[in-house]
């Protein structure tokens, strides 16, 4: 049954180096002793999970090979400076596919396990991916770590290692229902357990004042709890490169598994309560997408993991030999939001409290460490503490928090003398209503570099949110406009265009985006525009196979595919979507036999299980695909999916199958956006606001090659400051008018007029996120779109420009970015000019 590998052999007689080696004999024999040896299975009766174990531990190894090659290169440079990620997310997305690719080894691979009678693909697709984000924050960071590596700088995720990820979604009735996403059930075969690196994090309690030795006057602090933080390490390699960095999550244990003394007495329930409250820290992930809940257990996540980072940094820096004053030339810490910020406090307190640093020292090492990015101007994210949660939770840090906005107020009134406003808006502490610590406002402080994600973001970030923080410090803010891996995206998820590209522009395009311009003389020869259709026909294929598989719906795939797949929101405006799809579906109730272009319109995002517009949203959509789908007027023309649980593994399916990508939110609210890149990249064109990241993209790829509508940033404000109402647009509009009143009244709910009148009353009386306003110039834009589709020589076109001028939006490039304008660093860790 399995010809060539009956049993495992020892490397050395059969010539292979198992551990090692990526040829396909190695591969094969590391798979086979894996399931031998490590899962005590004979392939012939080993399952899909035993072989997809064994296929993953025989790639992790050498991944670790070179990760321990990577760390004894780095102490080879005690002078160099690592960057540590700090993110309370990480959407890694399945790693086999990714690391076959980095590693080089698909081909091998594939040939290795064919030899076992096992296909790479079903592997590839049994996979279970770790959800261990929300959506764009999450998915940027793992982005970052793959060119962090690619480009061979020395770098640490930390973040926490979440029990249980995003929910998963089902749709039951239209309704989106939520089940807890068990990711780790069949065994998660990337990460390494390091118990021996275990830390402790310290909670509650009090502090107390002393005098040490030398007389000087001290705190420390009596912690009420204390709990364990276990590091677990997935390696990240680069991609054709020897440098594997580490992403480092922490799971919370109790420091005492089993209480002997309460077990004795007979109190079972007790015995294990700690072990319960402990581990509750890394069970779950709250799955709020650029909103806080302010709840005390999420305080506790932020926290924990902080403290596990820190100490681990801190250990490590004095272990080869560092001192506790040159901790910022070790390492440049990144805040991926404010989730991060205690950090601030607490490498304070450790530089203070257990280092004795005197306060300036520990100032200035701490915020030559830091860099803080923002990702909104949600005005309801910006993350804020009740000061008696965040003090009795972490005493010391408070007091710490009170002197360091002593000395910012301070300063604030030395350069603004009798300023109070001033310094009423830049305190660290809001005295309004309960009192509370404004992270943003510590996350600056405590930063010696502020960034947005895209440069509009950043303007607006500077000009509105924190304009009192760049008239005191200006030179601390820069613009990092976001990228995606164009590996993940595009080698791994669309294999097809990756083969044309590597045939047309050579194969460097991977990590030299900007090759990808030899493209553009290629728009103009028919015989290739003719291949990129192919590719975009086949992927649609099977993305209407998948559809077909997951919904029932049928679709076809020479329809244009139109596709909005992101996080379920109001300022993403799905619904404005949906309003010009019921514009064109009163079009055919009309007139059956107008000539429309046929269109697939794929939705796909979760909405926060608590939000329940966004809900309210999922449902509309699915009513609108009852509705449609199968009216015999509409003949197959358009058809509404959503597709289920969105996630990294379904966007690879998704993205290289898209012709038209949604970009549609409110201009302004959108800090950058992510998957505006991952469509683009993939031959998609984009219709979109002039928000986020869509203006850099539409300046790469050239107006002409991008479909824009809508109000600008400035134009939204001045309509809301002139008093914009939204029920005088509908009045007005006899087409808008209609698709409104049509899901008034009941018609895409079974005749219950009251199901989306709250919807639709939130848009005729309020519309914060100007639909109605931007309704018409939506739907006169996809009247282009349809133009355009009917000459598909002017539709590939643009999209081969698109892809072409693409290259700035590599993740290598932010990278690159972030390296010369906040870390300071170079190539394994080199500090460059203007390092601290
Ligand atoms: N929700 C922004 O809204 C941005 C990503 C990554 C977001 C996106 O426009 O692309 O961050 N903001 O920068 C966020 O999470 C806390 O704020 C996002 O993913």
């Amino acid at each position: 049954m399995f010809p060539s590998v009956s049993a495992p052999e020892v490397s050395s007689e059969s010539g292979h180096d198992v551990r090692t080696g990526l040829d396909a004999a190695s591969l094969s024999q590391a798979v086979c002793d894996y399931l031998y040896y490590f899962q005590g299975r004979h392939p012939a009766t080993a399952s899909r999970n035993d072989f997809y174990l064994a296929t993953a531990y025989a790639v992790r190894d050498r991944l670790f090979q070179r990760g321990v090659q990577s760390l004894d290169a780095l102490l080879h440079r005690p002078d160099g400076r690592t960057v540590a990620y700090l993110s309370a997310e990480f959407l890694m997305g399945p790693q086999l596919a990714a690391n076959l690719v980095n590693l080089g080894i698909h081909d091998a691979m594939r040939e290795a396990l064919w030899r076992m009678d096992i296909r790479l693909e079903d592997m590839i697709e049994h996979e279970v991916e770790p959800g261990l984000g929300n959506g764009g924050l999450g998915r940027l960071a793992a982005c970052y770590l793959d060119s962090l590596a690619t480009l061979e700088i020395p770098a640490i995720g930390y973040g926490i290692r979440y029990e249980f990820g995003i929910f998963s979604q089902q749709i039951r009735d239209g309704w989106q229902v939520e089940l807890t996403d068990k990711w780790l059930h069949l065994g998660y075969p990337w990460e390494l357990a390091r118990p021996e690196r275990a830390v402790a994090v310290r909670f509650g309690g009090y502090t107390e004042p002393y005098t040490d030795e030398d007389g000087r006057y001290r705190v420390r602090w009596i912690p009420g709890e204390i709990v364990k933080g276990v590091p677990h390490d997935t390696p990240i390699l680069g991609y054709r490169v020897k440098t594997c960095n580490l992403l480092r999550l922490w799971r919370a244990e109790a420091v005492q598994t089993f209480d002997f003394s309460a077990f004795n007495i007979g109190d079972y329930a007790r015995a294990v309560e700690e072990q319960v409250t402990s581990e509750t820290i890394s069970k779950v992930l709250y799955p709020n997408d650029a909103s806080p809940q302010g709840k005390a257990l999420r305080l506790k996540q932020q926290y924990f993991f902080v403290a596990c980072a820190i100490q681990d940094m801190l250990r490590a820096h004095l272990r080869f030999g560092g001192r506790p004053e040159t901790f910022h030339k070790r390492w440049a810490a990144q805040l991926n939001d404010t989730h991060p910020t205690v950090a601030v406090p607490e490498l304070m307190r450790l530089l203070l409290d257990d280092h004795g640093l005197e306060w300036e020292e520990a100032w200035d090492v701490t915020q030559k460490t830091f860099g803080y990015t923002n990702h909104t101007l949600l005005p309801e994210a910006l993350e804020t503490w009740p000061i008696d949660l965040f003090g009795a939770l972490l005493p010391r840090h408070l007091e710490i928090v009170f002197e360091i906005n002593r000395r910012l107020c301070d300063g604030i009134r030395r350069v603004y003398p009798g300023d109070e406003d001033r310094v009423r808006r830049m305190s660290l502490i809001e005295e309004q209503g309960r009192r509370s610590l404004r992270m943003a406002n510590l996350a600056c402080v405590g930063s010696h570099a502020i960034n947005g994600v895209a440069a509009l973001h950043t303007e607006l970030l500077k000009s509105q949110v924190l304009s009192d923080w760049v008239a005191m410090f200006p030179e601390r803010f820069c613009n990092v406009t976001n990228g995606v891996t164009p590996r993940r995206f595009v080698v791994v998820a669309n294999p097809g265009l990756s083969g044309l590209l590597d045939r047309t522009t050579g194969d460097d395009w991977p990590v030299h985006l900007d090759a990808l311009r030899r493209l553009e003389p290629h728009a103009e020869d028919a015989e290739f525009r003719r291949r990129w259709r192919e590719v975009k026909r086949e992927n649609k294929r099977q993305l209407a196979a998948v559809i077909r598989d997951r919904t029932g719906i049928a679709v076809d795939p020479d329809s244009l595919f139109d596709i909005q797949v992101k996080r379920i929101h109001e300022y993403k405006r799905q619904h404005l979507n949906v309003l010009h799809i019921l514009t064109l579906y009163r079009r055919l109730k009309q007139n059956p036999d107008l000539d429309v272009v046929p269109r697939t319109f794929v939705f796909g995002g979760k909405a926060a299980p608590g939000y329940h517009v966004a809900k309210l949203i999922i449902k509309l959509i699915t009513a609108t695909g009852d509705l449609v789908n199968d009216d015999p007027d509409v003949r197959g023309r358009l058809k509404v999916v959503f597709f289920p649980n969105f996630s990294v593994k379904n966007g690879e399916m998704i993205y290289p199958a898209a012709d038209l990508s949604e970009q549609i939110s409110t201009a302004g609210q959108e800090a950058s956006g992510t998957g505006n890149m991952k469509f683009s990249l993939n031959g998609a064109l984009t219709i979109g606001t002039l928000d986020g990241a869509n203006i850099e993209i539409r300046d790469e790829v050239g107006a002409d090659n991008f479909f824009l509508f809508g109000l600008t940033a400035d134009e939204v404000r001045s309509a809301k400051a002139g008093g914009y109402h939204p029920r005088g647009v509908y009045e007005q509009n006899e087409e808008l008018r209609a698709v409104v009143d049509l899901i008034a009244s009941g018609a895409l709910a079974g005749g219950d007029a009251a199901l989306f009148r709250s919807l639709v009353d939130g848009l005729l009386w309020h519309d914060p996120f100007m639909v109605l306003a931007d309704y018409q110039s939506y739907v006169d834009c996809q009247t282009r779109v349809a133009a355009l589709w009917r000459d598909p020589d002017a539709w590939s076109r643009m999209s081969i420009l698109n892809v072409a001028r693409m290259g700035k939006f590599s993740s290598d490039r932010s990278i690159r970015d972030y390296c010369e304008r906040v870390w300071h660093v170079g190539p394994l860790g080199v500090p460059t000019e203007g390092a601290p």
